[in-house]
């Protein structure tokens, strides 16, 4: 289990590190202080270890993948969403919007960008975005 608990622990700071870079955005500089990352993974390592006895069990492990995955799926999106922001302003405007690859594929059945600018500014912002991705995106099969 010792082996286990080494590269959870590692990925874990990985993972707190690049989602902290992600959902702050521009507020924090990109290589925030190690020590930092490392409460994180500390944190988050305490979460995941149940019955406290410092080592992850498979069992344990596999409960808190789950979450690893969901801050990929996270980080993958705000990529997505820096990339697709043309004029860099930190939001999809209309026609940023109608070049979404989601919405060109969803072609003339694809809702008015009105549906997912829940704070009606003509534009969307990257919580915004989750939401269109999670609307049209059909879950794998
Ligand atoms: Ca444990
Ligand atoms: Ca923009
Ligand atoms: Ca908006």
């Amino acid at each position: 289990m010792k082996i286990i608990a080494t590269i959870s622990r590692f990925a874990i700071c990985l993972l707190t590190t690049s989602l902290a870079a992600g959902t702050t955005m521009a507020q924090v500089p990109a290589s925030a202080p190690a020590s930092v990352a490392q409460s994180e993974a500390d944190a988050a390592f305490a979460r995941w270890d149940k019955n406290n006895d410092k080592s992850l069990s498979v069992a344990e492990f596999s409960a808190g993948w789950p979450e690893i995955q969901a801050a990929n799926t996270l980080r993958t999106l705000h990529a997505n969403f820096v990339a697709k922001d043309a004029d860099k302003n930190g939001s999809l405007g209309p026609s940023e919007y109608l070049r979404l690859e989601l919405v060109q594929k969803a072609g003339t059945s694809a809702p008015p960008m009105a549906t997912f600018d829940t704070d009606k500014n003509q534009s969307l912002d990257f919580k915004e975005y989750v939401g269109l991705v999670g609307a049209l995106v059909k879950p794998k099969p």
